[in-house]
């Protein structure tokens, strides 16, 4: 078959301060207990687990920030060193699948992919599978919680700007960055998202027109430019019915299949460079469910397919 065969590097972020609950540090065990590992060599990739990183026991000092954003100092040592381990994968021509931990760890992976694909010249786009538009900053943010705030940040929005200190990290173009399937904004965020001409798809574009067109433009897009696609996998963007094992549940989220549509779409448009798998919080799962589809969802990014590509008959899926 066609499947491209990767090195994947898994990097598990035990990261839960920028949530507003605890148990998302679980994130990373809970994956691996489900079988990301073993499924993801069983499709034929080479998959090295680094193992989850650990907080230094000093954290860097940040100076202070114009609003709310709590636990700055423990988000900023994470950001840094996830900064460095994207870039080092990266740069080895691997796959960085980030195992969370809470959204706020986006800042470094993202940090560190937009500094590899800036030295390469590569245009990177971002596609932001959430529920929420994480785009607040400490001035907007009605909780302080910093898994709210990622995209800000990395979006070049004022406010965070001693997160990364002298750390060396890109940006992601506010063009370039694709939200999908959100349903729950704040006022204040709203108002930004449209300020600067963010690209969000509702959940109610999603029911009107399917996920396939929607993200058919944005994946046309990129390929297009010739760039690369980071996606990040907020566990929320699914139903809370089907995946209950996160913090910020909010109704009428993405269906089975259209998770896992979503997925194969991504796989074949062969544009994917690294993955975030975030906000996993085993200690409210329901007996593995959630981890477990996540596992699911991540083998359909790699290749699992039922049956190939059924725009392909004429290719020979019959053929002996
Ligand atoms: N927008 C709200 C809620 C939120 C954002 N991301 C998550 N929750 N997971 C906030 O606190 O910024
Ligand atoms: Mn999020
Ligand atoms: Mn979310």
């Amino acid at each position: 078959d066609d499947t491209q065969k990767q090195n994947l590097t898994i990097i598990g972020a035990p990261i839960e301060e920028g949530a507003g609950r605890l148990g998302a540090l679980m994130g990373p065990a809970a994956l691996r207990t489900a079988g990301l590992v073993r499924t993801l060599e069983e499709l034929g990739h080479a998959a090295e687990d680094r193992g989850d990183l650990h907080l230094p026991e000093i954290l860097p000092n940040v100076p202070p920030v114009n609003g709310l954003a709590h636990h700055i100092e423990e988000i900023a040592a994470w950001s840094r060193m996830l900064a460095i381990e994207t870039y080092n994968a990266m740069k080895s021509g691997s796959f960085p699948i980030i195992l969370g931990g809470d959204h706020s760890l986006s800042i470094g992976s993202v940090g560190g992919i937009a500094r590899y694909c800036e030295e390469q010249n590569r245009e990177l786009f971002v596609l932001w599978l959430d529920a929420h538009s994480d785009f607040n900053t400490p001035a907007t943010s009605p909780s302080g919680n910093m898994h709210g705030m990622p995209l800000a940040l990395l979006c070049r929005e004022p406010g965070l700007e001693g997160v990364f200190g002298d750390e060396p990290h890109g940006f992601v173009k506010p063009e370039n960055l694709h939200l999908f399937g959100i349903r729950s904004i704040d006022s204040t965020e709203r108002v930004l998202l449209r300020e600067r001409g963010i690209d969000v798809v509702d959940m109610r574009q999603i029911d009107e027109f399917g996920v396939a067109p929607l993200l058919r433009r944005i994946l046309e897009r990129v390929q297009k430019a010739n760039g690369v696609l980071h996606v990040s996998f907020d566990v929320d963007f699914i139903d809370p019915s089907i995946a209950p094992g996160v913090g910020t549940t909010v109704p009428g989220g993405a269906t089975y299949r259209e998770a896992h549509l979503v997925m194969e779409m991504l796989h074949d448009s062969g544009v994917v460079c690294s993955l975030d798998v975030v906000e996993l919080n085993p200690f409210l799962d329901e007996r593995g469910k959630s981890a477990l589809l996540l596992v699911d969802l991540v083998a359909s990014l790699f290749g699992r397919s039922v049956f190939g590509k059924p725009n392909r008959v004429d290719q020979g899926t019959t053929a002996i």
